[in-house]
């Protein structure tokens, strides 16, 4: 007879409980009567065909069903002290554990293997105690007990306090078993006595980076970055700015990146590594002044004003007329403009730079005494007329065109003659002397003053009889004048 749920041998996983119980020989086809005890599920179901009935193996289930009470008693007790009464026979039950076993384990076998009951049965009694993560198993007075991990108690058949006379080493946590104590070591530490440091780098346990090395140590590791690299060891990340002194160029500032590095650059620099110099006069970001020249350098560029400009470059302003000594001709006066300059003439001259004659004789603005005439004229940058007058024709020309203009209000006018320095031998202010060629005197004249006062020692032409012509005079008179060009 199947079933196709039942699975297990002596413990169930699920199934019908009246074939269960056929299969454990409790009843028979004609029925009969059973207790059921219910306990927690255990790590594996064996198969078995037993009374005319198979059961299935598996593995998974919620609880466990089983009708032989006392050899399948676990040691799941809330009690801390439990008695048990054994049947005999309870070897082959579940057991897992050494001295300390877990709380699935069936009490009896567990006896039997920690050799506190014999296959006979009898009478045990166990001690509830924590668990532990994990349980080795071994094979003791004829039962097999299984490795296994964590279960919610544990049991042991002695109370005695193994570690109170020896605990555990490295913060291990110790639990005293049958005969012995367990210790529970600190993470970074196992053995017997946890006495033993695990090598993590060795184990290949260790979280060190990949640019990282690993030194063990007492209980655990260190982690450090590799040459090149920076972090804490668990992370490593690149440092070519620290191990690659002058990477960047140009006092170019190095900043390190997740897998490389960056420059940078100071101002006037370009390039991975700062290496370019920008030409600021091409790419025209340069802030010369306009009329001033950009000259590239490294790392900079330099401004110069342009010939006949003054300045520092950033600012240029005209400078012709510094520039250019004698720019403006003729006793012209330069004045620097803001790109260019202009030349103010004398009353001579004319022309962007004082070049072409102007005029070559004028008449003064106002009465004056010879020498103030002479100083006026002067002032113009002339002198009173001298080489006008000797030419006849220029004379006549000035006679002409100045002098007759102004009518008979105005018709006294000092010329450069004068015999000033020795009496009666008349000089024109230009050195030359007077002679009957080049003068032209109104008759009787020159006659010193003739009586009218001494000292006539200045020459002017004035109106007479209708013709303008020279006569000698006081110098004190105050008369207007004729300038000349010089
Ligand atoms: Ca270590
Ligand atoms: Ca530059
Ligand atoms: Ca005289
Ligand atoms: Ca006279």
């Amino acid at each position: 007879m199947q079933h196709s749920d039942l699975c297990g041998t002596d413990d169930y996983a699920r199934g019908p409980l009246c074939l269960a119980a056929m299969h454990a020989g409790l009843v028979d086809n004609l029925g009969g009567y059973f207790e059921v005890f219910k306990s927690d599920p255990l790590p594996k179901y064996s198969k078995s065909e037993r009374f005319g009935v198979a059961s299935k193996s598996c593995r998974t289930a919620t609880e466990t069903y089983s009708f032989q009470m006392k050899c399948s008693t676990k040691g799941n007790t809330e009690s801390s002290v439990t008695d048990v009464d054994c049947p005999s026979g309870c070897g082959s039950n579940y057991v897992c554990g050494i001295n300390l076993y877990n709380s699935n384990s069936s009490v009896c076998a567990a006896a039997i293997h920690a050799g506190v009951l014999s296959a006979e049965g009898g009478h045990v009694r166990f001690y509830s105690t924590q668990s532990q993560s994990s349980f080795r198993g071994s094979t003791n007075h004829g039962v097999h007990s299984k490795s296994c991990g964590f279960s919610k108690n544990a049991f042991s058949f002695t109370n005695e306090d193994f570690c109170a006379s020896k605990s555990c080493l490295n913060e291990g946590n110790c639990q005293s078993g049958m005969n012995q104590r367990f210790c529970f070591c600190s993470v970074g530490f196992t053995g017997e006595d946890c006495q033993i440091d695990i090598n993590e780098c060795t184990s290949g346990t260790h979280n060190c980076h990949q640019h990282a090395t690993c030194t063990n140590t007492a209980g655990s590791f260190q982690c450090s970055c590799k040459a090149n690299y920076t972090g804490s060891g668990t992370q490593c990340v690149p440092d070519y700015c620290a191990q690659n002194l002058g990477l960047c160029k140009n006092s170019g500032r190095c900043s390190d990146t997740i897998t490389d590095y960056r420059c940078s650059c100071t101002s006037g620099y370009t390039g991975r590594h700062c290496e370019t110099d920008i030409n600021e006069c091409a790419a025209r970001t340069h802030n010369c002044h306009g009329y001033a020249t950009c000259t590239n350098t490294a790392g900079s560029f330099r401004c110069s004003c342009n010939t006949n400009f003054i300045g520092n470059g950033l600012q240029c302003k005209a400078n012709y007329c510094n520039s250019n000594p004698g720019l403006c001709q003729n006793g012209g006066t330069c004045t620097d403009t803001v790109t260019s300059y202009t030349c103010a003439c004398t009353v001579w001259y004319t022309g962007s730079t004082c070049t072409n004659v102007r005029q070559d004789h004028i008449i003064s603005n106002d009465l004056r005494s010879w020498d103030d005439s002479r100083a006026y004229c002067r002032s113009l940058g002339g002198d009173l007329a001298t080489w006008g007058i000797r030419d006849s024709a220029k004379r006549n020309s000035i006679i002409t065109n100045l002098l007759k203009p102004l009518g008979s209000g105005k018709v006294y006018f000092w010329i450069g003659l004068t015999d000033k320095d020795r009496e009666g031998s008349f000089v024109y202010l230009d050195g030359v002397e007077m002679t009957s060629s080049n003068t032209d005197f109104h008759e009787g004249e020159p006659n010193d003053g003739g009586g009218l006062g001494p000292n006539a020692d200045c020459v002017l032409i004035y109106l007479k009889n209708g013709v303008y012509k020279m006569d000698d005079n006081n110098c004190w008179y105050l008369k207007f004048a004729i300038c000349e060009r010089t």
